[in-house]
């Protein structure tokens, strides 16, 4: 039976999606990690805007700012359109031209600039989300769950390893999911007890509005790099504050197969982001795109259907086990296991294998690449070799991962 929303709160979203995201550098010197594209024609950011979406949630802010252009381009050319009456998707920015860096220095921070539209908003809760994430989720349950415990905070929770807790808010709670400590990315996490798994934030928080505005304004007092992880939380729990965690595998969201519970992916590195897209075209991939019920949205596409084709000496142009997006023309050259991003040409006596190529790349012919990111578009000439030979491939300035992805930027 479909989950009944017991709520009737008013809600206003806050995506936090300002941040680098170094580890997947070269993909992030020019655009930061939310706008990086995913699945060929979506963006990173596209999949916590459409859980606000289909969740009700519609007035909604992004808080960019490293490289914000390209991400402010894609929230107002893509997502302002999905926004109806009195509801919006809105990029935000500092207000500043500076190439610097000293702009917000925490994610607190970041919201603290935009207190005023927290203090003039009539909304109950405020829902502060990261930007970086791969997951679908019905936020109404979590705020549900939130007005139920009458919480001042609540932080989404998912059970890691051990072995990975250190890259995450790590914390304890009681036998009512009240939590009980918390610490930041601790070097030595504490287990659950009897598990070797720990509780990890996801970095997603349902705030009471009247509550947030006063912790942030005690905090900016205290920290000038106020973040949520290391100083908010902490505080909170320090003054005897109502903090809970919402556990994410009970999440459920229509038509979600059983594989979709408790998915969520960081794709923070470039060997994480690479698995996580070569997933999606395995025969039953963990994360199903075509679920009509919670689809995830984008900018729409205008361009003509993807076309292979046979060339001028009639070889065969063929896609196997492949998203072939819009605007691409494969003819005569093999493409396999791979994910051809938007208006991406692949030419005669050409092989791609296990290859992620993002908008507007082009190959010539003759080209054999495989197990590689290309990013949007590049050319890659005549008779090139990508893959087979890392020696060769550092040698023309491309980079390579430890498992031997390699990638190409522009
Ligand atoms: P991290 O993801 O490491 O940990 P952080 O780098 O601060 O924390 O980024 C959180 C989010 O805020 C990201 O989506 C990022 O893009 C964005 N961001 C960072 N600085 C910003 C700024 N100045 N302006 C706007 N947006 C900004 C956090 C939590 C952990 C939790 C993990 C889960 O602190 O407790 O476990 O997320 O991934
Ligand atoms: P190749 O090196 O593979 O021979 P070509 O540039 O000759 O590459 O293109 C091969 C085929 O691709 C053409 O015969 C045509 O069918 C298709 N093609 C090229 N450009 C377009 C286009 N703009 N729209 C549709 N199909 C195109």
């Amino acid at each position: 039976m479909a989950y009944q929303h017991q709520t009737r709160k008013k809600i206003i979203g806050m995506v936090l999606a300002g941040g680098k995201g170094e580890r997947l550098s070269p993909l992030t010197l020019r655009r930061p990690k939310p706008a990086v594209p995913f699945a060929g024609k979506y963006k990173i950011i596209d999949f916590v805007l459409s859980n606000f979406f289909h969740s009700g949630i519609r007035n909604v802010y992004v808080l960019t700012q490293y490289r914000s252009y390209t991400l402010n381009k894609h929230i107002r050319e893509s997502w302002n359109r999905w926004a109806g009456k009195d509801e919006f998707f809105d990029d935000i920015s500092p207000e500043t031209n500076s190439e610097r860096e000293a702009w917000f220095k925490g994610t607190a921070d970041a919201i603290c600039h935009y207190l005023r539209f927290l203090e003039e908003s009539d909304a109950d809760f405020v829902a502060i989300f990261g930007g970086d994430h791969i997951y679908k989720m019905d936020i109404r349950q979590m705020i549900d769950f939130h007005d139920c415990q009458q919480a001042d905070i609540t932080i989404a929770a998912l059970e890691v390893p051990q072995l990975e807790a250190s890259r995450f808010g790590v914390f304890s709670v009681d036998t009512s999911d009240r939590i009980t400590c918390f610490a930041e990315k601790p070097k030595q996490p504490q287990t659950i007890p009897g598990r070797e798994t720990c509780y990890a934030s996801m970095g997603n928080y349902i705030f009471s509005r009247v509550k947030l505005i006063e912790v942030l304004k005690a905090g900016l007092d205290r920290y000038e790099d106020l973040d949520f992880g290391k100083h908010v939380i902490p505080m909170m729990l320090e003054q005897g504050d109502r903090v809970f965690a919402y556990n994410f595998t009970q999440n459920e969201v229509p038509q979600m197969q059983e594989a979709e519970r408790g998915y969520w992916k960081d794709v923070g590195t470039l060997d994480s982001y690479f698995e996580t897209n070569m997933d999606l075209i395995g025969v039953s991939p963990q994360l199903n795109l075509y679920n009509y019920q919670w689809p995830i949205l984008t900018k729409p596409s205008i361009y003509p259907p993807a076309k292979t084709v046979f060339d001028d000496e009639g070889r065969r142009g063929q896609t196997l086990d492949s998203y072939v997006c819009g605007g691409c023309v494969v003819s005569g050259s093999t493409v396999r296991r791979s994910i051809l991003g938007p208006c991406c040409r692949i030419n005669s006596y050409s092989l791609l294998e296990d290859c992620i190529l993002f908008e507007g790349v082009t190959v010539g012919r003759k080209v054999k690449i495989r197990r590689a990111i290309i990013d949007e578009g590049v050319v890659i000439p005549d008779g090139v070799e990508i893959g087979y030979d890392h020696d060769a491939d550092r040698a023309r300035g491309y980079l390579v991962t430890e498992s031997g992805i390699v990638v190409v930027s522009a």
